[in-house]
């Protein structure tokens, strides 16, 4: 069940790789979507709405110890695990996917073609939108932009408050700090950027992980963490902080390091530019 301790079980079997979201296969994506269409549908703790529900509003329970401070990579490594586990429970070959929001000089960047397709009347998207919770908007009622606040499903406005996606060369700057505390710094700045380039829900915290393209994102900032680790094989959190757990979560900081003991990794892709070595 959701938030519960590491499945030691699943841990055992073979990795599995989370992937470019604008490279799955058509079998990849369908899974994905599957998953995240049955885990919509659900209103208890295994559903969308209840993972959500953690990052913000209804249940701020992580972000305020998740966000400027050490724990914001650990934390959100966590929360990536868990909602990855609940929708493999929906549909047991979908993995998380990442965004490359790292744009090439002279372009403005775009979503990732899964998040952005249309859908149909008949099959909506359920990577483009999602319901936010009744009681999320009750109580964000009065927060930051109304139209946010009262939207029943989220919403984007890519690219019109004025903030552009992270560049390829700030990507290669952050990789590059050789303390874990620089790095995650300047790894949440870039983070901050993204959240304010998607616009709507992504933009104001209490929200932002009902627009399912957060996912995305923040497996992006989970795999930039992972070449980081590649990069740099000692480098850690403070050891202050290695045994604190990350609530909601039964998962401390330690056991975040390692993504292989989690059962995951990332596909390496000829086509993401971020070369490790
Ligand atoms: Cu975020």
């Amino acid at each position: 069940m959701g938030t519960g301790t590491i499945d030691a079980g699943r841990v055992r079997t073979a990795l599995r790789f989370r992937r470019n979201a604008d490279r799955l296969t058509a079998g990849q994506l369908a899974a994905l979507s599957d998953a995240f269409t049955r885990a919509q549908a659900l209103s208890d703790d295994r559903g969308y709405g209840f993972y959500a529900g953690i990052h913000g509003l209804p249940l701020p329970i992580g972000c305020d110890n998740a966000h400027g401070t050490p724990y914001f990579l650990p934390w959100h490594r966590a929360y990536l695990y868990f909602f990855e586990r609940a929708l493999r429970d929906r549909n047991r070959d979908a993995m998380l996917t990442w965004w490359d929001w790292r744009t090439p000089p002279g372009t403005a960047g775009a979503l990732p073609r899964p998040f952005a397709a249309r859908g149909s009347r008949r099959a909506p998207n359920p990577l483009l939108s999602a319901a936010v919770d009744p009681l999320a908007r009750r109580q964000g009622r009065g927060f930051g932009d109304p139209r946010v606040a009262a939207a029943t499903r989220t919403f984007r406005r890519p690219g019109t408050l004025g903030v552009p996606l992270p560049s390829a060369a700030q990507v290669t700057a952050a990789l590059s700090a050789g303390d874990f505390l620089d790095f995650s710094e300047a790894v949440e700045g870039l983070h901050n950027d993204v959240h304010v380039w998607v616009g709507g829900h992504m933009s104001e915290v209490p929200f932002a992980a009902f627009d399912p393209i957060f996912w995305a994102h923040h497996t992006m900032i989970d795999r930039l963490w992972r070449l980081w680790q590649l990069r740099n094989p000692g480098g850690r959190p403070p050891a202050s902080i290695l045994d604190e757990a990350l609530p909601p979560f039964r998962m401390t900081v330690r056991q975040t390091l390692d993504v292989t003991a989690l059962g995951y990794d990332y596909a390496v892709s000829t086509a993401s530019a971020v070369v490790v070595r």
